[in-house]
């Protein structure tokens, strides 16, 4: 395949903007983007991301397995509140469902092999138009997959997740596991045992649930307890029915706060935690961790990566960043490389993520309508990260980050503080050595220095 040069990509504007309904190759003169360095001007290369170069015992390909997002690459037309989708992309231009849904796996599978990602994830109804009856639903489906296959053979591109779309069509609009109405939550069901089926059929290795209208919008008209419990129902009966078709993955559940719920069931990751406790899911479940969902948590995206990973439970990330002028889940791919740097250190004292990886569940502006955009931002992305894996390592290995953090805590190492962490201690043991050591010092938190030595790093 042909390498992406600046010179090239001037041309290629050209060619994408001309790309024909039927002619099966959509990113034109834009070829396999290479990791050229720090000194390459080639917008269209990496500068950091280099998927061979071995950070901290692993490649960043192992690191990060970096994921395109079906949803927001192939079918997000950049549509809002005030206006219509603006892009007027070549694959989405057949009116046959299968036509339609063929071209956009070829789009995909094209995206997904020139800017080198080994996974992709999806909607079940992101790959392929649902149908009026469910019946005709699963047939399209089973057929898309069939397709997907043979793509994901011929590319070696694998699934990350599957997961399905229960909060867009109206039928969901009063929840979907969450219903009030069995109907519904039976029908949710169904479509969920579906796009289970497409996943593994794809050999995907983990299943997502992101409960987009599993909440509600006033507690007058709500039973919180029903439906909180039938959820948990719900999840303990998918994981059985995916086990008992032999499915080894791992089931994710990525909270949100709100939005298109006022008050969403999976807040946050200590609120989803309690979940998955709750209804007996510890051994099969973890979390997908997004960044602007944590953000709109009112948490930075690094205390939910830590509070996952203090459970044992950091699966996966949904990759972006929000906007901190304004409240709502703007899906911009990140670039503050300082941010992530703080995120990669939970990631590496974690020792990675569990099943997951890196989905880009990000979009390009509204206004952002070449073609070419989509791969800027994904490379954007990628050296954001790659970026923030190494600063990271090298404050972990060369800084004395590591030792200030152990010094801080160092009275609990020895002495009464290592008996207190042993529980070896009374209440009246503490009541005791308080009264005998008197006023404790006082002892400064560092906060700016720690600061300074991630800034000094990055
Ligand atoms: C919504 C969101 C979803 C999930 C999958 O905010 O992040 O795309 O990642 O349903
Ligand atoms: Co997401």
């Amino acid at each position: 395949m042909e390498k992406s040069t600046g010179t090239q990509h001037k041309i290629n504007l050209k060619h994408n903007s001309m790309a024909l309904l039927g002619d099966r190759t959509y990113f034109k003169g834009i070829g396999q983007i290479a990791y050229e360095g720090r000194e390459s001007d080639n917008p269209l290369a990496y500068k950091y991301y280099n998927p061979e170069h071995v950070v901290a015992g692993k490649t960043m390909r192992q690191h990060f397995k970096f994921a395109m997002a079906y949803w927001h690459t192939l079918c997000g037309t950049g549509g809002d509140p005030f206006g219509p989708g603006t892009k007027k992309f070549p694959w989405a231009q057949a009116t046959d469902p299968f036509r339609a849904a063929e071209e956009k796996a070829d789009a995909a599978f094209e995206f997904l092999t020139k800017i080198g990602f080994d996974y992709y994830c999806f909607h079940d109804f992101d790959l392929i138009d649902e149908a009026d009856t469910l019946a005709q639903s699963e047939k399209r489906i089973q057929k898309i997959v069939a397709y997907l296959k043979q793509k994901q053979e011929a590319s070696g591109v694998k699934l990350l997740w599957g997961t399905s779309n229960c909060f867009s069509n109206p039928r969901y609009m009063n929840g979907a596991a969450t219903n009030p109405n069995f109907d519904v939550v039976a029908r949710a069901g169904a479509q969920v045992k579906i796009a289970l089926d497409a996943t593994m059929e794809l050999n995907g290795e983990n299943y997502v649930f992101w409960g987009g209208r599993e909440g509600y919008m006033s507690l007058l008209n709500t039973n919180m307890k029903l439906e909180q419990d039938n959820m948990g129902r719900f999840l303990n009966m998918a994981k059985d029915y995916a086990r008992g078709q032999g499915f080894k993955g791992t089931f994710f559940i990525e909270p949100k706060p709100m939005e298109p719920t006022k008050h969403q069931y999976d807040f946050d990751a200590a609120t989803s935690i309690n979940t998955i406790r709750e209804y007996g899911l510890q051994d099969d479940f973890k979390l997908n961790i997004e960044v602007n969902h944590a953000t709109l948590a009112q948490h930075t995206f690094q205390h939910e990566l830590q509070v996952a990973a203090n459970a044992g439970m950091l699966g996966s990330i949904d990759a972006n960043r929000g906007d901190y002028q304004n409240g709502w889940d703007t899906d911009q791919f990140p670039n503050n490389v300082y941010e992530v740097t703080e995120a990669m250190l939970v990631l590496l004292k974690a020792g990675g993520l569990q099943g997951g990886g890196i989905n880009f569940d990000a979009k390009t502006r509204r206004n952002s309508t070449d073609l070419e955009d989509i791969f800027l931002a994904h490379i954007g992305g990628a050296d954001t990260f790659a970026k923030a894996l190494l600063a990271a390592d090298a404050v972990l290995r060369s800084s004395a980050y590591e030792d200030l953090l152990e010094k801080r805590y160092a009275s609990f190492k020895e002495g009464p503080g290592a008996n207190f962490v042993a529980g070896k201690l009374s209440f009246s043991d503490l009541y005791t050595y308080a009264q005998q050591h008197g006023e404790p010092d006082q002892i400064s938190g560092k906060q700016e220095l720690f600061e300074n030595i991630l800034n000094q790093y990055t």
